[in-house]
């Protein structure tokens, strides 16, 4: 399996079908695994389960065929019925610990968090990674909370004990400086998926985040 999580670096990228400008999301995952995106993440707030499972069906083949490792948001049953990497749930989502019931040990599980106390209960409820942020505002997500600033990130950074991922505005104009204050790999949604080219996108960021 794609556990690339020890050395989570680089580019975490999220599907988001609202954002893509129209193109489907077979198009967006070749663009994005053909620029060598390593993580997946398909976050799709539109459709019903049974898209939503033909989608993943052909992302799972699409990512095992690239060597990457494929995250499902939210949906535990469509990560199961594809054998995803692992699922990448919110605060308020399933908790963490009956989620591994589900999915046994060998599963990815990604918790949000926005507070250092969410970050400390993630490590003890054995989340494998979390998410950190909003770094800064987005209109991406519509049940987000305010902006974390990198007061949070500086913490994570310091005192977390789990591999992370920031998230949250996070564009190649500001991700150098996201990586300055410490992090090693970025998600990013409406920057990669709403580019033009894609690729020319992925490309840029990664340097951006680079020079950082
Ligand atoms: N979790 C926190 S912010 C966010 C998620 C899924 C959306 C980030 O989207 P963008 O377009 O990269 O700001
Ligand atoms: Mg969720």
């Amino acid at each position: 399996m794609a556990r690339i999580l020890p050395g989570m670096t680089d580019i975490y990228a999220l599907t988001d079908s609202r954002l893509s400008l129209g193109r489907g999301v077979e198009e967006v995952a070749l663009s994005l695994l053909g620029a060598g995106v390593r993580i997946l993440q398909y976050r799709e707030k539109k459709l019903k389960g049974g898209a939503m499972l033909e989608e993943c069906r052909l992302l799972r083949r699409l990512t095992r065929e690239a060597g990457a490792c494929f995250i499902v948001n939210d949906h535990v049953d469509i990560a199961m019925l594809v054998d995803a990497d692992g699922v990448h749930l919110g605060q308020e989502d399933l908790p963490v610990r009956e989620v591994r019931r589900l999915l046994g040990p060998d599963k990815i599980i990604g918790l949000s968090t926005h507070s250092p106390e969410q970050a400390l209960a993630a490590e003890e409820c054995g989340a494998d990674y979390i998410g950190v942020g909003p770094i800064f505002a987005t209109q991406t997500k519509e049940d987000v909370c305010a902006p974390v600033g990198f007061d949070y990130l500086d913490w994570v950074v310091a005192h977390g004990r789990l591999p992370f991922v920031a998230i949250g505005g996070i564009k190649e104009g500001n991700i150098g400086a996201v990586a300055r204050h410490g992090a090693r790999c970025c998600a990013l949604v409406s920057e990669l998926v709403g580019a033009p080219d894609i690729a020319a996108r992925v490309a840029a960021v990664r340097v951006a985040m680079q020079r950082g």
